[in-house]
């Protein structure tokens, strides 16, 4: 068994913590599990949340894993992320040890209690000088929602600051608001069945076969012989692979739904009875009156004929229809209305509650669906909502905290926390299990504000991530396999992660840390009964009780682990038998008339269009199933590194290369108003003309993308912008195209 060693520089207080009853162990073996045995864990990369059976020795450590055969979500397989799952553990930069930044500006390395002093006396340093708005923390949705939870109440309610967001702003934020404001709760109707029991599957801005490999595999399972329709501008290994592929223009999607809209009600093709479930029909059916093929054909790049024939294709009657969208739409300026327009197609076409039907989200990370629910970011842990004083005496009974140390006042969003940092009002900031120095949009923006932070802590696995070493502290973090916990995958499955690895040197769960600087803010009284994560489980199900993710009809982690994972919502009372299940049925939804609103604005173009000086369009996203966003996982893997290329490089079409003499394999300079990249020329004719794509997963790439946000969800337009290519060292010179 993994004994619980102390280190010989951790100090009192964390032998002080570690000592505790029931403590939750520096990567214990739960001594559920007999050694020599096999255990289940879901797998921590992607939202389909496949199940893997990983093999122990006698020492109840990690020798090797299988797909779990007969899980609902991926019947026995796994995607090559899934099965090198246990690589990235091992590694020579793992964090090992907090590093603190000394006064020669060099990181050294230090122990617990010094790290967590430095942590607590410079943020309560700040926190005295500049007040509650003057600290943020950057988070996750790739740790389990246990954690999650204790962060955000733990920052909030524990340390008394008002701003957090997540990576989930810059991926799933888009679809969170369209289903808030359509549906009246963050609710995606789907089960993964639905891939299997569709006539139709529409997949916009979705590159199944890379990015959800297990998903497309669902696709492949279905009978029906479906049309399988990718709306997407490049030819993806996902478009190639499916019945018709529309290579649409670059954020062309809103104009395209509404011209089909207009089609879809022109010809009477609606579902009445579907449309008695809504409000706003008739100004919506006005709003579309003028918006016909003709008006979208330039705006889309389709012709008008091609526009009627896909309004046929998704209103058959008898038909079954879905909608899947991911980051094509998400990632863009009018990204949350473009999801609406999915949505609406799918309401006034009857296309909802119904098998194979549905207006769904595919979601990115492992647990973005738990940070939805629990982060206690955008909204209040549980389901619930910060600006509603019913809501705030309920989740303050229901963790008994007092009510005053819940906020009434919303969170900035992600980049208005960047923006706060850059003139010089957050002056301390957390990043936890993400990296943005990397990740987020025009990253050079980032890199330039750092100088204005106070203190930057960032909580990783890895001392060598771009975030880590801008750090001033780094805290040592387990990561997937060194700890336990919940995810939510995209079809609203919960279930659990296992220890079945030691975390290395000093490494401990981001629980674990939590707990630590809790005690040592001097808040940990607020939370003694976060023992852990199943505890925490226990707590933040029943502050569920009565929302629309109620779930408080799972007993624990056995049960979720009996069950083959759990959809919410799940109220005591559910039916035990049930494997997977689909929202609105009822054709009820969660707004207080129970009606589905249907929400438009007009289309607009992109925000940096092409010009003269940057004639192309720079389209960024996931390159390989191997690659994981940005590599700090993936690259440890000999098999997964393998399986991509090493060195960065952009897809370009062969005549725009040939026009600006560039050849196979060449050198090659991509350019946009922030930035440049030194990539190599891959030729293929996947783009279109005046279009590049540059997978998101080498270093520099965000120093060329453009910060633009959809107005209601604040997420970022990475998807698309203007630049140009020219050989390296070499003079511009544009193609004609
Ligand atoms: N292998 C691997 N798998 C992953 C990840 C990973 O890093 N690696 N990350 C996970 C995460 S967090 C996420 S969010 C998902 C993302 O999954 P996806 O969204 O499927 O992946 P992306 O490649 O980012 O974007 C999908 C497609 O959007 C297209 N696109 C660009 N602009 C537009 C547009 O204007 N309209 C339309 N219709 N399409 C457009 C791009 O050409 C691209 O093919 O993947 C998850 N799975
Ligand atoms: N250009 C462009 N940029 C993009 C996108 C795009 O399509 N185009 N997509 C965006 C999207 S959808 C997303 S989701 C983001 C992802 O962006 P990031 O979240 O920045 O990417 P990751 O590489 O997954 O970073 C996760 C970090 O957490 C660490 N980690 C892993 N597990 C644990 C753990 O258990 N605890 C702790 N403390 N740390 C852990 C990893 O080592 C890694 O450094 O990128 C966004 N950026
Ligand atoms: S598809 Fe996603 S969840 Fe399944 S094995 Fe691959 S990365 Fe893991
Ligand atoms: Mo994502």
């Amino acid at each position: 068994m993994n004994p619980l060693i102390l280190k010989e520089n951790d100090g009192p207080l964390t032998r002080e913590l570690v000592q505790q009853p029931g403590d939750f162990g520096l990567g214990k073996v739960p001594s559920r599990l007999k050694p020599a045995s096999t255990t289940t864990s879901i797998c921590g990369f992607c939202a389909t949340g496949c199940q893997l059976n990983i093999h122990l020795d006698k020492q109840g450590q990690a020798i090797n894993l299988t797909p779990k055969p007969g899980y609902p979500v991926n019947l026995g397989m796994a995607c090559p992320k899934g099965w090198q799952a246990l690589d990235p553990l091992d590694t020579p930069d793992r964090a090992t040890s907090p590093l603190l930044r000394n006064s020669k500006g060099e990181m050294e390395e230090v122990g617990w209690d010094r790290a967590v002093e430095a942590f607590v006396s410079k943020l309560k340093g700040i926190q005295k000088d500049h007040g509650r708005e003057s600290v943020a923390f950057l988070s996750t949705g790739q740790i389990p929602f246990e954690e999650m939870a204790f962060l955000g109440c733990l920052f909030k309610f524990g340390m008394g600051f008002l701003h957090g967001d997540a990576n989930t702003r810059q991926c799933m934020a888009t679809a969170v608001m369209a289903y808030k404001q359509s549906f009246g709760f963050d609710a995606p109707p789907a089960s993964y069945a639905d891939f299997e029991e569709s006539d139709v599957i529409v997949l916009v801005g979705a590159n199944l076969c890379i990015a959800h490999p297990i998903l497309w595999q669902r696709v492949m399972r279905n009978k029906r012989n479906p049309t399988i329709i990718v709306i997407d501008p490049r030819a993806t290994e996902t478009a190639q692979a499916a019945t018709q592929h529309i290579p649409l223009k670059p954020k062309g999607d809103l104009a395209l739904f509404q011209a089909l809209t207009h089609c879809i009600i022109r010809d009477g093709r609606t579902n009445p009875q579907s449309i008695a479930n809504t409000e706003g029909y008739e100004e919506m059916a006005e709003f579309v009156s003028e918006l016909d093929p003709l008006w979208a054909a330039p705006k889309t790049g389709m012709t008008p004929k091609a526009i009627e024939a896909l309004a046929e294709t998704v209103s058959e009657p008898g038909k079954r229809v879905s909608w899947w969208w991911t980051m094509g739409v998400n990632q863009s300026h009018e990204g949350v209305r473009c999801a609406q327009a999915m949505i609406n197609l799918a309401l006034i076409t009857g296309n909802i509650g119904k098998p194979g039907t549905g207006a769904n989200s595919i979601t990115g990370q492992c647990n973005a669906m738990g940070s939805r629910l629990f982060s206690n970011t955008t909204s209040l842990v549980g389901g619930h909502d910060f600006a509603m004083a019913e809501h705030r005496a309920k989740v303050a009974e229901g963790l008994g905290i007092p009510v005053e140390r819940i906020p009434h006042d919303p969170s900035l969003a992600y980049d208005q926390i960047l923006t706060a940092a850059e003139e010089g009002r957050i002056k301390g900031l957390w990043i936890v299990a993400t990296n943005p120095f990397h990740s987020w949009v025009d990253a050079g923006a980032l890199e330039r504000l750092r100088s204005n932070l106070e203190f930057l802590i960032v909580q990783d696995m890895y001392r060598t991530t771009e975030s880590a070493q801008c750090a001033d502290l780094v805290l040592p973090a387990a990561g997937w396999g060194e700890k336990e916990g919940c995810f939510i995958n995209s079809e609203r499955r919960l279930a659990t992660t296992k220890v079945v690895s030691r975390a290395p040197g000093k490494a401990m769960s981001d629980f674990r840390i939590f707990k630590l600087i809790a005690e040592a803010w001097g808040c940990g009284g607020l939370f003694s009964q976060w023992t852990h994560p199943e505890a925490v489980f226990h707590i933040l199900r029943d502050l569920t009780r009565g929302r629309p993710c109620d779930i408080t009809g799972i007993e624990g982690y056995d049960h979720l682990d009996a069950r083959g994972g759990i959809q919410w919502p799940y109220p005591m009372g559910s039916p035990r038998e049930e494997t997977e299940r689909r929202l609105y049925a009822d054709g009820h939804f969660y707004t207080p008339s129970g009606k589905a609103r249907l929400l438009y604005s007009p289309h607009t173009e992109m925000p940096e269009m092409p010009d003269d000086t940057y004639p192309m369009i720079l389209l960024t996203g996931r390159g390989t199933s191997s690659q994981w966003h940005t590599q700090s996982r993936t690259a440890k893997s000999p098999v997964l590194s393998r399986l991509a290329p090493a060195t960065p490089y952009l897809e370009l079409h062969p005549e725009d290369a040939s026009e600006i003499h560039i050849q196979q394999g060449d050198l090659i300079e991509v350019q946009t108003r922030r930035g440049s990249l030194e990539v190599e020329a891959y030729l293929a004719p996947t783009v279109q003309r005046g279009q590049v794509f540059l997978p998101m997963h080498y270093h520099g790439v965000n120093r060329l993308t453009h910060p633009t946000f959809d107005p209601h969800s604040r997420q970022p337009s990475y998807k698309a912008c203007a630049c140009r290519v020219q050989t390296k060292g070499g003079e511009f010179i544009p193609p004609r195209a």
